[in-house]
């Protein structure tokens, strides 16, 4: 199957069990208001390549897709909630996401925020219900390691660094150490973690386990130069969100320039390769994943 097909496949997973979750919110006794705005964040739109790559890297340790969907759900909310706040006024100050307007435009700044902050705290919900995986141990490590991910030395940090460089003017010059350190945090740790989760899941070897990070570091990194380089050739449009909002940003595009950064891009593209060689044709999708994310127009 074409790999555009099987992305499409698993978002319609992925989409069927976020909506199940958000009916659930409300049945429980979530506001209405609150849970309109967590659909309009987590629904209907996005490529769903972080729980995709959770779905297929636990599939290489032989856990089917239906077992590894809470997991991918609850990384996919997490997604969901950064890209609400950062589309805050205070924070990227973004009208539009996904080709749709974003929270705060189509509700205001308050529900925004605090759809985010439901989206969050779904996500480790969900993480911690045995249907998650049926041993405490491996739910609690997966709940570890996505807090780690998620937090103040993963994506939450890389989004203070990035925008106390646009906002303070700080640090003065930003240098490519900088730059790779912010984008790790900000983008890196989280696809990092939709890579190993499936190791955790499938309670993978060492040696498996550390070959899916090191792929997903490098994918990680591809991801963040690929929409960086969007930013500067992409058409809002086909894009779905705002381009050229980079300018004066502390990106590997501004430090190395374009040419360059594409070179990296190609050089991280075959170490994400080469960091899957120890598997055979069972990690093609992970292989056809990095390819993707190098190439993507969107
Ligand atoms: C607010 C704590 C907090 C963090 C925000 C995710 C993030 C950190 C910022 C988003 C800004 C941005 C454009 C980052 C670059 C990489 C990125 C996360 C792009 C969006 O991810 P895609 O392309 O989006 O996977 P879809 O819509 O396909 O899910």
């Amino acid at each position: 199957m074409e790999f555009s097909q099987q992305l499409e496949r698993s978002a319609r997973l992925v989409e069927a069990r976020l909506a199940r979750l958000l009916d659930d919110a409300a049945a429980a006794g979530a506001p209405q208001r609150l849970v309109d705005a967590m659909r309009h964040a987590a629904l209907g739109g996005g490529k769903r390549l972080r729980p995709f790559l959770v779905l297929v890297s636990a599939r290489l340790f032989g856990v089917q897709a239906d077992a590894a969907l809470p997991a991918a759900a609850a990384l996919e909310c997490v997604h969901c909630y950064s890209l609400v706040h950062d589309d805050l006024p205070s924070m990227d100050n973004d009208d539009l996401r996904r080709g749709k307007p974003t929270v705060h435009k189509a509700f205001d700044e308050w529900t925004a925020i605090l759809a985010g902050d439901a989206l969050l705290t779904l996500a480790f919900e969900l993480l911690a219900d045995p249907a998650t995986h049926p041993d405490p141990a491996v739910r609690a490590e997966m709940v570890a390691h996505l807090a780690r991910a998620a937090g103040a030395a993963g994506m939450v940090g890389g989004q203070c660094l990035d925008l106390e460089a646009d906002k303070l003017g700080l640090p003065p010059a930003p240098d490519r150490a900088h730059v790779q350190r912010l984008q790790a945090m900000k983008t890196g740790a989280l696809i990092g973690y939709a890579c190993v989760a499936g190791a955790i899941l499938g309670r993978a070897e060492p040696a498996g386990r550390q070959a899916l990070a090191r792929y997903g570091d490098r994918l990680g990194a591809a991801f963040q130069i690929a929409d960086d380089l969007l930013d500067v050739e992409g058409d809002a449009a086909a894009v779905g969100k705002a381009t050229r909002k980079d300018a004066g940003k502390a990106t590997l595009v501004s430090v190395l320039g374009v040419d360059a950064a594409r070179q990296r891009l190609v050089a991280l593209e075959a170490e994400a390769l080469a960091a899957l060689d120890p598997f055979g044709v069972e990690a093609d999708a992970l292989r056809a994943a990095a390819r993707f994310v190098v190439r993507r127009r969107s």
